[in-house]
């Protein structure tokens, strides 16, 4: 299977997130890359390659391009002010402040654009940043153009991940939606629909937001119930998408604890869904954080049912890009994206 990486991923290299007021060492580290790199290396089954430059264009299609703007001028005006370190929000536009008074304008200042940007206190901005995340993005849509070049699955290991990035804010760990990027890219190179299957542990609010009133985009999340866990404002089962998008978004919320054998019952629900929506093309965001050993999440998923899910993957028959998004303990990445993606493979 064909593989394709970057190693300007190592750029966005910060070294905290803040919790609860307390700076504590960052999760998505860029071992994290570099664990399923070598054991994609080690497997053997798979070709990796870099990246092509895609440009701005398929970014602007699913991004504003003002927030584009933002992340490649943020760390240049943050130096500017004789600033290092990292960049984190300490003020949020949360819709209350404006409620009944319209949008708010994008402040001038980086203390102040960052707070209308970014949603929360976990993506801090380092030099490398958006050099990685227009790596990030470039992988997913190279992977795409394999998938549209005839290859059956292709697989996009983007570092840093992107589901929680939506049209115009960024946040948990995410810049920009390679996911998101991707399906748009394949929606327009094949003029026809395409799936995506989340089964990363957080819900997608990103990819679901971009794709909320798209009928020929449909999204399909497993995810641990956002009544209890991260990003809580968004994926229940009561939402499904509003005008033309209308029944096409799907949510299936895990409970706390989740086995095995639970978590294949209520992916083939969604994997049902997948099978009744047209067209031959799916993307898949891959999170390895729904492991029992994760140390951020709830679930009790063991190492042996990756290569059983990617095998019911694969069973759908369709072109599938398979895109990396989290996964947090480092020991067991690279044997899980392996597995799974062989499962997909159908080997
Ligand atoms: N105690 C992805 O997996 N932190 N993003 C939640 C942890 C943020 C995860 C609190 C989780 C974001 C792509
Ligand atoms: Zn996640």
């Amino acid at each position: 299977m064909l593989a394709v990486w970057s190693g300007r991923h190592a750029g966005h290299d910060p070294q905290h997130e803040v919790q609860f007021g307390e700076r504590i060492p960052i999760y998505e580290v860029p071992a994290r890359a570099e664990a399923i790199r070598a054991a994609l290396e080690a497997d053997g089954g798979f070709s990796l390659v870099g990246p092509r430059d895609h440009g701005t264009g398929p970014i602007e299609a699913v991004h504003d391009p003002a927030m584009l703007r933002y992340l490649e001028e943020a760390w240049r005006d943050w130096e500017a002010l004789g600033r290092g370190g990292e960049l984190v929000p300490h003020t949020v536009l949360h819709p209350g402040l404006r409620e009944g008074m319209g949008p708010a304008a994008e402040p001038s200042t980086p203390a102040g654009r960052i707070g209308f940007w970014c949603f929360e206190t976990m993506t801090p901005i380092v030099a490398g940043t958006y050099e990685a995340v227009r790596a990030a993005a470039d992988v997913g849509l190279t992977a795409a153009d394999a998938v549209l070049g005839g290859e059956r699955a292709a697989y996009a290991l983007c570092r840093p991940p992107g589901h929680h990035a939506a049209r115009a804010v960024f946040g948990g760990y995410c810049f920009l939606n390679n996911a998101a990027i991707a399906a748009e890219h394949l929606v327009r190179e094949t003029g026809e629909p395409v799936a995506v299957l989340d089964v990363d542990y957080h819900h997608g609010n990103g990819t679901q937001q971009i794709f909320w009133e798209r009928g020929d985009v449909l999204y399909v999340s497993l995810h641990g119930d956002t009544r209890r866990a991260y990003p809580y404002f968004t994926g229940s089962p009561e939402e499904t998408g509003a005008g033309r998008g209308r029944g096409a978004t799907m949510n299936v919320p895990l409970p706390e604890g989740c086995s095995d054998d639970r978590y294949l019952d209520l992916l083939d629900r969604a994997l049902e869904a997948v099978a009744g929506f047209p067209g031959e093309t799916l993307v898949v965001s891959l999170g390895l954080d729904t492991l029992a050993e994760d140390p951020i999440t709830d679930l009790a998923l063991t190492l042996d049912v990756y290569p059983e899910i990617g095998r019911r993957v694969g069973a759908l028959g369709r072109r599938t890009v398979v895109v990396q998004e989290g996964g947090y303990h480092l020991p067991s990445l690279g044997e899980g994206v392996v597995g799974f993606l062989r499962g997909v493979g159908g080997g």
